[in-house]
């Protein structure tokens, strides 16, 4: 990689040639005193989920820890996280990290950092830019995890003649993209019937209306929801409710992140399956920006394991839980 292939040959320089570089600060930055100025440009505040990964990213770059963090988040809006991104680079700070919004459109700000010589790690979601344009990505598995979901469909509903509606997350976001492939490939060969699929946009809100719409369209033939979060699958709870029916009975929903209220949801009977989608990426984040300014060589790809919790497990975890 280009800033470790440049760091190991300064050293053997020795110190006037770090100066030189202009890599004088890299090295110090990660074990020095002077705490390391990170911009971290969030995707917004859409859910649940979103709040509990912000919390363990602040809880991670603390000051405590030898970081200033410069938080933006970017109401969902990729063009204002883009300009998070160039406002950091202008600033000068040693990394960035960010939680990319959609896959496609990083290429020119990505380049603008690296020529910048400011090392970017990606968190959660991924982008569809050359590997070359960022040091390491930390995240999860969104096509196991949606297949994970489909499987259980799978298992639950074929030879049932079931039909099934879809909330999808943010359209163009891996999440959402990888969880539609994982899912629809589990379900292949069944006979479930897929009536409908739209985004919610990973809000409480989005599923809510997109469900109210579903219910119009279909009624009583939906049999089973897949929301690609909890938060939409919470949203949906209310339109299934308003609309005369019982969430987990009449209608079955298995859903994606595994948060407090998704869990709480789950055991009290309204979903039936969730699938963990783990928001604690804050630590392993840190780690690899510290490794990075250091000129270590590190993964390109980190990924947090998930797993899966029926009603009755999910009433033994609840209280425990850590998000
Ligand atoms: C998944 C993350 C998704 C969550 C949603 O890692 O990007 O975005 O599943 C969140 O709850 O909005």
């Amino acid at each position: 990689m280009k800033i470790k292939t440049l760091l190991a040959g300064v050293a053997m320089l020795g110190a006037l040639a770090l100066t030189a570089t202009g890599c004088a600060g890299s090295g110090d930055k990660a074990g020095g005193d002077k705490p390391i100025t990170v911009g971290f440009a969030q995707t917004g505040s859409e859910s649940g989920w979103r709040a509990a990964n912000t919390e363990s990213m602040k809880k991670a770059f603390s000051a405590e820890n030898g970081f200033d963090l410069v938080f933006n988040a970017a109401d969902n809006k990729q063009e204002a996280q883009i300009a998070a991104v160039r406002s950091f680079i202008n600033q000068g700070v040693d990394a960035i990290v960010i939680a990319p919004i959609t896959v496609d459109g990083w290429d020119d700000v990505l380049k603008e950092a690296k020529d910048a010589n400011i090392p970017v790690i990606l968190e959660d979601r991924t982008v569809s830019a050359s590997p070359d344009l960022y040091a390491s990505w930390v995240g999860l598995d969104f096509t196991q995890e949606g297949k994970t979901a489909g499987e259980w469909v799978k298992k639950n509903f074929d030879g049932k003649g079931a039909n099934l509606v879809v909330l999808e997350g943010t359209t163009g976001s891996s999440a959402a993209l990888d969880r539609s492939t994982g899912f629809n490939d589990a379900i292949k060969g069944t006979d479930i019937k897929v009536l409908d699929s739209q985004t919610g946009d990973f809000t409480r809100d989005g599923g809510k209306k997109v469900m109210e719409g579903y219910l119009q369209k279909y009624g009583k033939s939906i049999n089973v929801l897949f929301a690609q979060n909890d938060d939409m699958g919470l949203g949906a709870l209310d339109a299934i409710k308003a609309a005369g029916l019982t969430p987990g009975v009449d209608i079955q929903i298995v859903t994606i992140d595994a948060v407090k209220d998704g869990m709480t949801a789950l055991s009290k009977g309204e979903f039936n399956y969730i699938v963990e989608c783990n928001p604690l990426l804050g630590d392993k984040a840190a780690e690899l920006v510290k490794a990075v300014l250091a000129g270590d060589t590190v993964e390109k790809k980190t990924i947090v394991a998930d797993q899966s919790f029926d009603q009755e497990q999910a009433a033994k975890v609840l209280d425990s839980r850590p998000y």
